[in-house]
């Protein structure tokens, strides 16, 4: 094809341009200038092909690609966070809450009577009869009754809980460390205690559940 022809075909395409606003009149238009120049220039169907190949088509619309998850501040946050969660994990599995009941079948006793327990446990007592304290008391000495506010580190004292109107009251102490704690009951100026109302956290081979309650019987 000379320079001429293919410029005036250009010309004729950019005249017709299919996505000129008036694109429909131009569609039926186009097959007939191409077969015409098929016929006057060999090789104008070829270029017509090439051309209309050329020719700026409407872009795709734009399809973004998801931002890759490493990249976003979110997913930063929520990584961060899935590791901090791996990190406290042992933590949380570990806590654990360890019922017992005071006065059970309206007893002077703790059920169960030692609690063998970890730092961020729980202790929950419920009262089930009567009107009991859950008081820390010494391993020997003046144990009964235990003094108000209890004794030593990380002493407790649930005060006088009833459940004389059947309310069924609980006391929950958080375990702070891993060392024996001892505890009974005010009520009775200490003959609660005295009748073996005793429980133990942690009790050792040197400081035993037992030899507390022997204590507190003479005490
Ligand atoms: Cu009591």
């Amino acid at each position: 094809m000379t320079d001429w022809s293919l410029a005036l075909f250009r010309q004729t395409l950019r005249t017709y341009e299919p996505y000129s606003p008036s694109s429909r009149r131009n569609y039926r238009i186009l097959p007939i200038l191409s077969w015409s120049f098929a016929v006057v220039v060999p090789g104008g169907n070829v270029n017509a092909c090439r051309l209309r190949e050329n020719t700026p088509r409407p872009m795709p619309r734009a399809i973004k690609p998801p931002t890759p998850h490493w990249q976003t501040p979110t997913s930063r946050t929520s990584m961060f966070a899935k590791a901090l969660l791996l990190f406290l994990a042992p933590a949380a599995v570990i806590a654990v809450d360890h019922a017992v009941a005071v006065g059970a079948n309206n007893g002077l006793t703790f059920t169960p009577t030692v609690v063998t327990a970890a730092v961020g446990d729980t202790i929950t007592f419920t009262v089930l009869s009567r009107n009991h304290t859950i008081t820390s008391a010494p391993f020997s000495g003046a144990i009964c009754p235990p003094p108000t506010g209890g004794v030593g580190p990380n002493a407790f004292d649930s005060g006088f809980l009833s459940d004389l109107d059947g309310s069924q009251p609980t006391f929950v102490y958080t375990v702070k460390d891993t060392v024996p704690h001892f505890a009974s009951c005010q009520q009775a100026a200490g003959a609660h205690c005295r009748a073996g109302m005793t429980f133990a956290i942690n009790p050792n081979a040197t400081q035993t559940f037992a030899q507390f309650t022997a204590n507190a019987a003479k005490s």
